[in-house]
């Protein structure tokens, strides 16, 4: 007999796992376990999420002829861990091997490999291929280039799945990439409805009743809590945004509006990373909508590169960066995460608007995570893991093979530029062309020093000063260096002051909300 463990991010009915197998000779196995609940204090939502999803596919999976054993978290004999559970199931089943999909996260990956000297029994290690990107692929395109840039490696992709590519194998427009349209302000009015919402059901109501007692104390409200739990529902989603919001998705790709917490994003990272939809479904409806010409191309492109592209490229990053991406800090950074990042109590308009966001939905669309709570992050210097741990824990879709290159890659550059060629810093300048909170803020964006000056602008200039030995070679960077060194001494002291005077005046967050305090 197989034994199957399944874990949970792993909820697709066409895992490689399960491919080829005798229904009648194999047990599936999916575990609550709190060390998966626990390893940091997730957000409530994600874990109603994940508990829920993971118990609606058990259901289906039995519906579909597969004999399925769900340890549940308040199940007595329940071991707390992913082995625990395996080695219990291992002694009830007595199986003649173990199959699995590769782990998303490398602690995880580090288990199941020492399983086989465990339990004494082969144990069959199965590629993801929901990624369209095998590993040994990223790795040998990873080690024929000097830099690692996203778009070459898009390129590929587009090559590999065919989408958005021609008959003659030129890409459909003739551009690669349709960026530039793709920058534009927030719209004036508020023209969207909400993405559509999936009210909890009975299965959701028995999980967020088990969180909210024995989980809370973790950071996040469930009050909003509507996600897809199920495949069916996540398609509905992913219909729902191919009509109301795909079309503009390109333009305003990069806006930000106050109180519009989704604008024209697709919301669908959740049901991604659990394995609700896979990456190449929802690319495949997003090419439908616009050869249907339902969708303009900068959209369908624009949503394309996000799937292909720079999903699968992070994801590669990943495994070919860990163990030391974890680890990793360039800046030598050392100030603790300020405690609004946890409570929303701040004057800035932007961070306060984003951490509200984040709270309420465990959510907050990609340029308030980079250029607001990741750049805001990195001015300030603070320590990177703990940047990193407050970005696994608030976000529901948050899992370490996405988040740490997002995170410590990508927005705090703590890599030293792996990832990115350059820091994404920005001055409240960018923020206040990408969105409207600074009209509502009381501090003012066009100043530097001053009591009312906008935060961003003087640690935007003390970042790049302060850090200079290390990023004065970046190519990329020689225009703000120049206009940093036509400051006169007098006014870099003043910046330096100013800087220097609101980082005192953070407060750094009480211990315990990312991890249990030992
Ligand atoms: P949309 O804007 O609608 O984009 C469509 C899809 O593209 C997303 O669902 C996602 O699957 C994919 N995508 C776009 N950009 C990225 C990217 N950089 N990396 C991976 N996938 C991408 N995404 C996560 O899924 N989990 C995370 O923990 C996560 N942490 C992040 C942390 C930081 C600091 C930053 C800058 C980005 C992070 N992202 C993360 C990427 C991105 O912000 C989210 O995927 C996106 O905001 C999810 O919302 P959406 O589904 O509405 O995305
Ligand atoms: C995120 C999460 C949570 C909160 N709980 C569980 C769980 O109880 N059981 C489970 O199988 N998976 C859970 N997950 C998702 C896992 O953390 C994720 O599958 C692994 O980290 C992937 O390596
Ligand atoms: Fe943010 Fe500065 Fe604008 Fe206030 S003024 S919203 S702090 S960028």
């Amino acid at each position: 007999m197989l034994l199957i463990p399944i874990l949970g991010d792993q909820l697709t009915h066409g895992l490689a796992s399960l491919a080829g197998v005798d229904k009648a000779d194999a047990r599936l196995l999916l575990m609550e376990v709190a060390e998966e609940t626990t390893y940091v204090r997730h957000h409530k939502a994600k874990i109603v999420l994940v508990l829920s999803a993971m118990r609606h596919f058990a259901d289906e999976l039995r519906a579909d002829g597969w004999q399925v054993d769900y340890v549940r978290l308040d199940d007595p004999a329940n071991s707390g861990s992913f082995t625990g559970e395996v080695a219990r199931a291992v002694e009830r089943h007595r199986p003649s091997s173990l199959r699995i999909v590769e782990a998303g996260e490398w602690r995880v990956q580090k288990a199941i490999e020492g399983w086989s000297g465990q339990f004494g029994l082969p144990v069959e290690i199965v590629a993801d291929d929901r990624f369209i990107c095998p590993l040994p692929d990223f790795f040998a395109w990873a080690a024929s280039r000097r830099e690692l840039v996203m778009e070459s490696f898009y390129r590929q992709q587009r090559h590999r799945t065919g989408l958005l590519i021609e008959p003659d194998d030129t890409p459909t427009g003739g551009q690669w990439n349709f960026d530039k349209d793709n920058r534009a302000p927030p719209p004036k009015a508020r023209p969207l409805r909400e993405p559509q919402r999936f009210p909890p059901d009975d299965i959701t109501r028995d999980v967020i009743a088990l969180v909210e007692g024995s989980f809370r104390h973790h950071f996040g409200t469930l009050d909003a809590f509507a996600l897809p739990v199920t495949a069916a529902d996540a398609r509905a989603l992913l219909d729902d945004f191919i009509t109301e919001r795909l079309p503009r998705f390109g333009t305003y790709q990069d806006a930000m509006l106050e109180g519009a917490d989704f604008l024209y994003h697709s919301r669908l990272s959740t049901s991604l990373n659990c394995g609700l939809l896979t990456a190449l479904e929802v690319c495949q409806a997003a090419e439908a909508a616009f050869r249907r010409g339902e969708v303009p191309l900068n959209a369908a492109e624009g949503f394309i590169r996000q799937m292909i592209g720079w999903r699968e490229y992070i994801r590669g990053m990943y495994w070919l960066e860990m163990p030391a991406l974890g680890e990793a800090n360039f800046f030598g950074n050392t100030r603790d995460l300020p405690d609004f990042y946890w409570t929303g109590e701040t004057d800035m308009a932007c961070c306060a608007d984003s951490v509200r966001n984040t709270r309420d939905n465990a959510y907050a669309h990609h340029i308030q995570r980079l250029m607001v709570l990741g750049n805001f992050a990195m001015l300030a210097g603070i320590d990177p893991a703990q940047v990193a741990d407050w970005y696994l824990v608030v976000y529901a879709d948050a899992y370490e093979w996405v988040e740490h290159p997002n995170v410590l890659g990508m927005s705090q550059f703590a890599d030293g530029g792996r990832l990115g060629t350059k820091p994404y810093a920005g001055s409240g300048a960018y923020i206040n062309r990408m969105s409207n909170y600074c009209k509502g803020c009381r501090y003012d964006v066009k100043k530097r020093v001053g009591k009312d000056a906008c935060p961003f602008n003087a640690l935007y200039w003390d970042f790049l000063d302060r850090n200079e030995g290390k990023l004065r070679g970046n190519r990329r960077l020689w225009q703000p260096y120049a206009t940093w060194n036509r400051f006169g001494e007098e006014t870099k002291a003043e910046v330096r002051a100013q800087a220097k005077r609101f980082l005192d005046s953070l407060e750094g967050a009480a211990p315990g909300w990312a991890r249990a305090v030992p």
